[in-house]
C-alpha cells in the first residue's frame, strides 16, 4: 500500500526526544514524513513504508531535534532597563529598585505609553532571535499593563505576533505581576481589580491560556495567590507561578494544589514543596538567566527535583529587568553550567518538558506520529553541542507545522 505524504527528509540522525531509554530517544539513520502540518511517519529509514511525496530533501545525515519551546518569556514590553542595570552595577539591588518605584513599575509606564502597532514593533525583533535559533512554540506572558487596557493589549500583540511569524505562541495573563502605582500600596484592592474585573474581560475574550502570579516578597502573598488561582479555576484556566525566585512564599506548593501546569525560578524551593509538586506532577521552569542576570547565589535544589521525578524545563523568561535574553540556546547553557543539568535534561527540558508545562504535550515536543510536524535542523555532530556552545548558532532549517522557512 502506498501512503501519500506532502515532504519527506530522509538521511537524518533523529534526536526524537521520546521516553524511549535510548540517549535523547535517538533514530541512528531516520526517516520524517510529514502530512498536513503533521507527522506521518517517523523511523528508520530500513523500515520505510511505501511512501509517495511531494518533496523528498536528503539532509546528509544532519541532526534534528523538535523544534524548540520557550515555555516562560516576557517579550512584549515597552522600552528597556538598560539604566537600572548600570544602576545595579553601581551597587542598588532589584529589590531596592522595585521598592523605589523603578523596576516593573518603569516598564509598566512604557508598555502603557506605546500603542499596539510600536509595541509589536519593538517585540518582534525578540521574538525573531528566538526564532532564529530554531524555536517553534513561545509562551508570552502580560503584566506589564496592570489595567484591563494594557494588559489586554499585550496579550492581543502577543496574539498577532504569531499571524507576523509561523510560530505557536501560547499566551499568559500574569495580571499579579506587580502593584501598579494608582493602586497606592493596597495589594488587596488590586487583586480583587484582577480577579473581578480584568480576568473576566480576558477570558471572555479568549485571550490567555493560563494565568501566572508573581508570588514572592516584592510581588504578591500567599493568601493573594490563592485568590487569583481559584478565580482562574472558575474560568476554566489552568494556572502557574513565579515562585520562589528570592523568598520562599510556599508558592510552588500552592500552585501544586491547584494542579497547575508549571511552577516556575524555584531558588529558594523547600523539599516539602519538591515532594507536593512531585505528587501533582507540576513541571519546574528553571530559568537560569534571570539567576545569572540577578546575581543570585542560591541555586534551585536540582538534586532533590532530579531525585523526586519532578519534571525539569527551561526557558529564557526574556524579560526587561531580570533576564534581557532572547537565547534558549544560551538558557540551555546556563541550566548546565550554573544549575548543572546534564546537556539531555536541558534539551528535553526546552522540547518535552516544555510542551508538558505549557500543557500541549499531545501537540508538540517530541518527534511521533500525530504531533504537529515542528522541527529543527542542526549543523551538529552531537546534540550535547546544543547547550556546549556559548552564542554560536548552528541552527540550519526549522520546520514550523510541516512548512520549512
Ligand atoms: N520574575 C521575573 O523574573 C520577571 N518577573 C518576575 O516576576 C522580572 C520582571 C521584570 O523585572 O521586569
Ligand atoms: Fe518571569
Amino acid at each position: 500500500m502506498t501512503v501519500r505524504v506532502d515532504k519527506i527528509w530522509r538521511n537524518a540522525r533523529i534526536a526524537t526526544m521520546e521516553d524511549n531509554g535510548l540517549d535523547y530517544g535517538e533514530i541512528a539513520s531516520g526517516l520524517i514524513a510529514a502530512k498536513d502540518g503533521k507527522i506521518a511517519w517517523v523511523g528508520p529509514e530500513t523500515d520505510r513504508p511505501n511512501l509517495v511525496a511531494t518533496e523528498t530533501i536528503d539532509l546528509e545525515g544532519r541532526w534534528v531535534t523538535p523544534g524548540l519551546i520557550d515555555c516562560h518569556t516576557h517579550l512584549v514590553y515597552g522600552g528597556n532597563r538598560s539604566a537600572e542595570f548600570a544602576q545595579r552595577l553601581h551597587g542598588a539591588t532589584y529589590e531596592q529598585i522595585a521598592k523605589a518605584g523603578g523596576g516593573i513599575a518603569s516598564t509598566v509606564e512604557a508598555t502603557r505609553a506605546v500603542d499596539k502597532e510600536a509595541l509589536l514593533r519593538q517585540s518582534l525583533p525578540r521574538l525573531d532571535h528566538l526564532i532564529s535559533e530554531g524555536v517553534t512554540t513561545v509562551e508570552i506572558k502580560s503584566g506589564y499593563g496592570l489595567n484591563l487596557e494594557t494588559e489586554r493589549k499585550m496579550l492581543i500583540v502577543a496574539k498577532q505576533l504569531s499571524t507576523c511569524r509561523p510560530v505557536r505562541v501560547l499566551t499568559t495573563f500574569l495580571g499579579a505581576h506587580a502593584l501598579p502605582p494608582e493602586a497606592k500600596g493596597d495589594k488587596d484592592a488590586y487583586i480583587q481589580s484582577v480577579c473581578d474585573e480584568q480576568m473576566p474581560a480576558i477570558a471572555a475574550e479568549g485571550l490567555a491560556d493560563a494565568v501566572d502570579v508573581f508570588c514572592d516578597i516584592i510581588g504578591f502573598s500567599h493568601e493573594q495567590t490563592r485568590q487569583v488561582f481559584a478565580a482562574a479555576k472558575n474560568h476554566g484556566l489552568r494556572v502557574k507561578v513565579h515562585a520562589e525566585q528570592l523568598s520562599d512564599a510556599s508558592g510552588a506548593a500552592l500552585a501544586a494544589e491547584f494542579d497547575a501546569l508549571s511552577a516556575d525560578h524555584l531558588e529558594h524551593l523547600s523539599e516539602r514543596s519538591v515532594m507536593k509538586m512531585a505528587a501533582a506532577g507540576t513541571v519546574a521552569v528553571l530559568l537560569p538567566g534571570a539567576f545569572y542576570f540577578l546575581r543570585e547565589s542560591k541555586v534551585p535544589p536540582i538534586d532533590s527535583l532530579r531525585h523526586n521525578k519532578v519534571p525539569m524545563a527551561v526557558a529564557t523568561d526574556c524579560n526587561p529587568g531580570s533576564s534581557p535574553m532572547t537565547s534558549l540556546l544560551l538558557a540551555l547553557n546556563m541550566a548546565c553550567t550554573l544549575f548543572r543539568l546534564t546537556p539531555q535534561e536541558a534539551l528535553t527540558g526546552a522540547t518535552r518538558i516544555a510542551a508538558r508545562a505549557l500543557g500541549i504535550d499531545d501537540l508538540t515536543g517530541t518527534i511521533r506520529v500525530g504531533l504537529s510536524c515542528d522541527l529543527a535542523i542542526w549543523d551538529i555532530n552531537h546534540p550535547t553541542e546544543l547547550s556546549y556552545a556559548m552564542g554560536f548558532n548552528p541552527l540550519y532549517c526549522r520546520v514550523s507545522e510541516g512548512r520549512d522557512d
